[in-house]
């Protein structure tokens, strides 16, 4: 591996992901990861014992483009697909310029995943918000995550830490949810599955997405809190 300040490191990281589609790039010990919230209440998470790093990608779900978010059958999103294509380029630079071992980390939590929002807030990229979401400066909630665990400690992405945009904010958020999700002060779970499967019930045969590959089978499963998010949307 080249001699580089694990500091510089870190920055190089950060922009070869932007550089290949990434919106947003967080770093974070997977120490402090799993010191958060979800992870301290959780038993199942499962972390390889060589891991010392969490490398955390973003990509924008803007409202201007659905389809990223729609479910297709077996197939995921394509917003997914397009997070899975970054984390590949990025494990093979990794070996073939460092020498590094990075692994991708799955997105369920049975299958070895972690809990994506506690670590991008522990890698200072957003706060959660009302809505239960990570929110972010530039995009507001509208970002999926995905993550790959390396071997090697690198700096921490410090992003500027006064961010809170819940606090004088109205809550449109909460107004907009379909099942009265947040109507007992909490995000409750139970409500909001409940509209996943009304939603995969009703589920539409769509043609408009361009992906012939693909199933036409299309869930589109709600969003309703994230896209009420005014924050990252740019004013006219
Ligand atoms: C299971 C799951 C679901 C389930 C259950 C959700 C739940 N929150 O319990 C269902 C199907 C209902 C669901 C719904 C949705 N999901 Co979902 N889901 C997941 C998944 C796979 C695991 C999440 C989980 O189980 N969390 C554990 C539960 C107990 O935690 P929690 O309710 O979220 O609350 C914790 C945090 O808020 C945290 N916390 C609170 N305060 C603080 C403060 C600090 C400092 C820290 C560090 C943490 C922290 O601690 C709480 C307790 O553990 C993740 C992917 C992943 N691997 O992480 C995606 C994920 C969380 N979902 C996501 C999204 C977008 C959605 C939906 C909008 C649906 C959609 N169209 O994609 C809705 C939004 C619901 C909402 N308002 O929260 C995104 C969130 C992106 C973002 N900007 O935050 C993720 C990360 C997936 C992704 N592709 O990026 N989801
Ligand atoms: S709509 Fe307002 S309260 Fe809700 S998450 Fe966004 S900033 Fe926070
Ligand atoms: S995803 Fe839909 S049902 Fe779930 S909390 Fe958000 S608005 Fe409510």
């Amino acid at each position: 591996m080249p001699s580089h300040t694990n500091q510089n490191l870190s920055g190089i990281i950060i922009k070869k992901a932007l550089s290949i589609g990434a919106s947003l790039v967080g770093i974070a010990s997977v120490d402090s990861i799993r010191n958060s919230p979800s992870h301290l209440q959780s038993k199942n998470v499962r972390w390889p014992s060589q891991a010392k790093s969490v490398i955390i990608l973003a990509v924008k779900h803007e409202a201007d483009e659905p389809s990223l978010d729609w479910w297709d059958g077996n197939h995921g999103t394509a917003g997914n697909r397009k997070l899975i294509s970054i984390t590949r380029q990025l494990k093979r630079w990794f070996k073939k310029q460092y020498g590094i071992v990075a692994n991708d980390v799955p997105y369920y939590i049975h299958r070895g995943g972690i809990f994506l929002k506690d670590s991008a807030v522990c890698a200072r990229m957003g706060v959660i918000g009302k809505n239960n979401l990570v929110i972010t400066p530039s995009y507001g909630p509208r970002v999926r995550l995905r993550a790959l665990f390396v071997n090697v400690q690198l700096e921490p992405t410090k992003y500027p830490a006064d961010f809170s945009p819940c606090i004088n904010c109205e809550a449109p958020c909460k107004t907009a949810c379909p099942q009265k999700v947040f109507e007992s002060g909490v995000y409750d779970r139970l409500l909001c599955q409940k509209q996943m499967e009304q939603d995969e019930k009703s589920s539409t045969i769509s043609k408009d997405t361009g992906i012939l590959y693909y199933s036409d089978a299309m869930i589109k499963y709600c969003r309703a809190c994230e896209l009420a998010c005014p924050v990252g949307l740019l004013e006219d």
